[in-house]
């Protein structure tokens, strides 16, 4: 047995670790297998499409050449004549920002086919670009491959030019249909994205979800499908970006209809939800979702907030960047792409905790078992993480960073697929004597990201107040954000004195591999 005194905090507070070191003969030889999932839980293509954090929206099509939003279905398929159109410089732009996926208005809502399909004339086959013989879908999906990045489209249920669109047995066919030719034509689709629009007094009919998702299940398995219900993601239920500061996977998909949802709900998900559909947070770089000459684009200081508030909210952003008239990303919106990817690498690339003496309040399977020890929350990703021994009822992750560093983001993540467990969190620091609680939360899921003004300190408490079930946590990292300023501590913020008679045990293992015991 040995013992440390931490530096950089004389004579305030006493602070041992206790090494408790096991020759390698007393160590058990068989492990503790992993905790019991907690349902519901993510799918494969679930779980892809969240690791994937960010993807880029592409509205193009008529609308871009008629200064239009919502075309009425009736523009001159001639109007479509982008002159330089170039997906591969699409797809460049996604890969290099950083986005897992494109995903392309292949059919908005008016009707305009960006690929020829058999059903219709209204597409690229009747307009002037590449004589006729173009096809955008095709050109994208192949760039995406290219790049490396995946690939999904976006076909608009709402249709303004067909005449089939209003008749329900006809319309579900022609959608059916062209969903059939999307998906067997162009390889590999990640996503397939489908909204409720529809103008005010138009015709009312049924689309068939259960059988449109049927068949896109069928043909791409491994593709996720976003609506405003689901199944695999939902609307967060604005256009800004913005998801609920709770925010929970698990949601009830028969609580919503899509075209009809309650906004509260969709925004915060649901702690009882019996279905696990993740949220994708939707907004445009510029005001509207097509290209406009007298628009531009928002700065990038504006993505980083709506970054923290979505991916930072456990949901994944899907940024619209619409290519203008000749068919090409402009130059001010490559520009925002590129600063926005400078400020997230200059902010996240380093975790300022790596190098910190991890412990925490029990670990699953005792000290002599390291599969579920606290320093996994110094590795990225989501595959390793601590668990605490079962069925305790407070947990707690302490940090001594090794000397006093300054930060004001906190990154937490859980292995979501064991399910999403953290109901209440709050972090507090060791300062001036005593502790500060520099943020608290609700709901942590895939990834949160929590802003507050810059603290120093050199010790660390992530504490759970409430879980679902034993908390998982499988990273923790803190950084400073030089470009954003946050003023005040939260409201409900405890300042406490420690008074030396006061502890907090921890157990743990250190870097190498000794198990200890860290008493405050
Ligand atoms: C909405 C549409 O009405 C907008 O035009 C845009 O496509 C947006 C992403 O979804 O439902």
């Amino acid at each position: 047995m040995a013992a440390e005194c931490s530096q950089g905090t004389p004579l305030l507070v006493l602070f041992f670790l206790l090494y408790l070191t096991w020759s390698t003969s007393v160590h058990s030889s068989s492990s503790i297998p992993p905790p019991l999932p907690i349902v519901p839980l993510p799918s494969a293509a679930q779980l892809r499409w969240q690791l994937g954090e960010m993807a880029l929206f592409l509205h193009f099509g008529p609308n871009t050449f008629t200064d239009s939003e919502w075309g009425t279905g009736h523009a001159d398929p001639a109007v479509f004549s982008p002159a330089a159109l170039d997906a591969r410089q699409w797809a460049r732009a996604a890969a290099a920002g950083g986005f897992s996926r494109v995903v392309l208005t292949a059919k908005h809502h008016d009707g305009f086919c960006l690929w020829p399909s058999a059903y219709t004339d209204y597409s690229v086959r009747s307009s002037p670009w590449r004589g006729g013989r173009g096809d955008v879908v095709a050109e994208l999906a192949s760039a995406a491959r290219e790049f490396g990045i995946g690939f999904g489209i976006y076909l608009s249920p709402w249709d303004r030019h067909d005449p089939s669109c209003g008749k329900t047995r006809e319309y579900n066919e022609y959608y059916l249909g062209q969903m059939r030719e999307l998906l067997t034509r162009y390889g590999d689709i990640q996503e397939v994205w489908l909204d409720g629009a529809k103008g005010e007094g138009e015709k009312d009919m049924y689309y068939l979800f259960e059988c449109w998702f049927a068949l896109i299940h069928q043909l791409q398995p491994n593709a996720v499908i976003f609506s405003d219900a689901g199944p695999d993601s939902r609307w967060i239920g604005d256009e800004d970006g913005v998801a609920g500061s709770t925010c929970w996977s698990l949601f009830n998909q028969s609580s919503v209809t899509i075209g009809h949802i309650d906004d509260q709900y969709s925004r915060g998900g649901d702690p009882d939800g019996h279905d696990w559909v993740p949220p994708e947070c939707d907004v445009s770089i510029r005001p509207g979702w097509f290209w406009h000459s007298s628009e531009h684009p928002k700065s990038a200081m504006t993505l980083l907030d709506i970054y923290y508030k979505s991916v930072g909210r456990n949901c994944l952003l899907i940024l619209n960047v619409p290519p203008n008239s000749s068919g090409l990303i402009s130059d001010e919106d490559l520009q925002v792409l590129h600063d926005f990817t400078e400020l997230r690498s200059t902010i996240f690339s380093h975790n300022l905790a790596q190098n910190a003496i991890v412990t925490a309040s029990t670990v699953r399977g005792g000290l002599h078992d390291m599969h579920f020890g606290p320093y996994n929350v110094l590795q990225q990703g989501i595959y390793s993480f601590w668990a605490p021994e079962e069925g305790e009822t407070e947990w707690t992750i302490f940090l001594d960073l090794g000397r006093s560093i300054s930060f004001n983001v906190l990154q937490v993540q859980e292995p979501v697929q064991m399910g999403q467990r953290v109901i209440k969190f709050h972090v507090d620091i060791l300062r001036n004597r005593g502790w500060t609680t520099i943020t608290y939360g609700t709901t942590i899921g895939y990834k949160r990201l929590l802003q507050f003004p810059v603290v120093e300190t050199q010790f660390l408490s992530f504490i759970i107040d409430d879980s679902r079930a034993d908390p998982l946590i499988s990273y923790i990292g803190i950084y400073l954000d030089p470009f954003t300023v946050i003023n005040g501590l939260p409201s409900a913020v405890v300042q406490s004195s420690l008074n030396d008679t006061q502890t907090i045990k921890l157990s743990t293992y250190n870097h190498s591999g000794s198990a200890s015991i860290a008493t405050i």
